[in-house]
């Protein structure tokens, strides 16, 4: 598909993949950031796009120009990496974004899994404002296995406790699996996304029950009072609450990165992005022994399908990829028109 296309809804259009990420490249440049760090972002927000992982989107482009537009974030941030130890990378991505910061790193890291089995990725002094799940997916289509979270900012309260401490904090997970895409899942441990209580404020829809708080610490549905000086809930009660607290220890304690509740940006009317640390661990399930890896992840794929599971984590996205490879990436004409409004 070379042109933009309407569908039968007029109101959405559809873009290839490589016209998307041009003109979302095109924007970032436009609010200050360098080419690299541009093409970085721009191929992260298509890729979250073209997924259907909508909180992730395009949805936060004006939140990533407001950030640029308050000075919090540095556009032009070249990130410093580290050497650190035969198992051990770091990097100090200089108050800018995190995804050049794994880009710049890399190599480095892939070198030292596949050579001493297993490495560490402590990305700091950076800021995360996306999904997940395209910092891991990639290493298991080159066979690694990896694990990576990043801390956000504070909104979230822990079980038992009354105000909120953590961020929404995700964790995404990716593996090889022999015959078919990688295995992947990447949650926030809050109930909700941050960005999906935003949507849901947006379309005057109701939040799940369990999801939030209102200012004064009561349940409620209502997004606009989680997002009005109340709070989100973590998911699963203690044991989200768990996870939640050992993103902040990996993410932030372990990389020399802010905690969520750590940094203040008060003084930056516009800032949106957290500036926190991410850590990202690869493993090489070749150094492992017994059946290849990437086969006994098949075998437990054909045990849960066998068992009546029709929906892998990872299987919407892939969908939707499927779909957006024939049709192109699904944009609302409003949403299309707002983005060439910031050029
Ligand atoms: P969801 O709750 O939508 O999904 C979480 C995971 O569960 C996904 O892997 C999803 O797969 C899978 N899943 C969903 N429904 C089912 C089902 N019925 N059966 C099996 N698997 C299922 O994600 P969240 O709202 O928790 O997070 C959304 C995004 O927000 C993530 O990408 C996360 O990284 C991002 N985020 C980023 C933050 C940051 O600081 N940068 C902070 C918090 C969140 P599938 O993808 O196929 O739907
Ligand atoms: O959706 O919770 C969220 C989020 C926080 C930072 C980026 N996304």
């Amino acid at each position: 598909m070379s042109q933009t296309s309407h569908a039968a809804d007029a109101s959405t259009v559809h873009l290839p993949f490589i016209e998307l990420t041009a003109l979302l490249q095109r924007i970032f440049e436009r609010h200050g950031t360098s080419p690299e760090v541009a093409q970085s972002l721009a191929f992260n927000c298509a890729s979250a796009q073209r997924d259907a992982a909508h909180s992730h989107g395009v949805f936060r482009i004006p939140g990533y120009l407001s950030t640029l537009a308050s000075g919090w974030v540095n556009g032009k941030a070249v990130p410093v990496v580290e050497d650190i130890a035969s198992g051990f990378v770091g990097v100090d991505a200089g108050n800018g974004f995190a995804q050049p910061a794994l880009a710049a790193a890399r190599a480095l890291l892939i070198d030292k899994a596949r050579s001493a089995g297993i490495a560490v990725l402590a990305i700091r002094n950076s800021h995360h404002f996306a999904a997940l799940w395209p910092d891991v997916e990639p290493f298991a289509r080159e066979g690694l296995v990896a694990l990576s979270v990043v801390n956000s900012m504070t909104c979230v309260v822990p079980h038992g406790a009354a105000k909120p401490v953590f961020g929404t904090n995700p964790i995404a997970f990716a593996a090889p699996c022999d015959g078919r895409d990688p295995i992947v899942f990447d949650m926030a441990t809050s109930a909700l996304a941050h960005g999906d209580v935003q949507i849901a404020a947006r379309e005057g829809r109701d939040v799940p029950a369990g999801s939030g708080v209102d200012r004064l610490g009561q349940p409620t549905h209502d997004p606009e009072a989680i997002l009005d000086g109340g709070a989100l809930l973590p998911f699963g009660g203690h044991k989200g609450s768990a996870l939640s607290m050992m993103v902040e220890l990996l993410a932030a304690a372990l990389t020399g990165g802010h905690f969520s509740f750590e940094f203040d940006w008060s003084g930056h009317p516009g800032a949106k992005t957290p500036w926190t640390g991410q850590l990202i661990i690869v493993i090489d399930p070749d150094k492992s022994r017994g059946a290849p890896f990437a086969q006994r992840s098949e075998m437990l794929v054909k045990q849960m399908e066998g068992a009546g599971l029709t929906r892998m984590a990872g299987d919407r996205r892939y969908k939707a990829r499927a779909r957006a490879e024939v049709e192109g990436i699904a944009l609302r004409a409003s949403e299309l028109r707002e983005l060439e409004g910031f050029l």
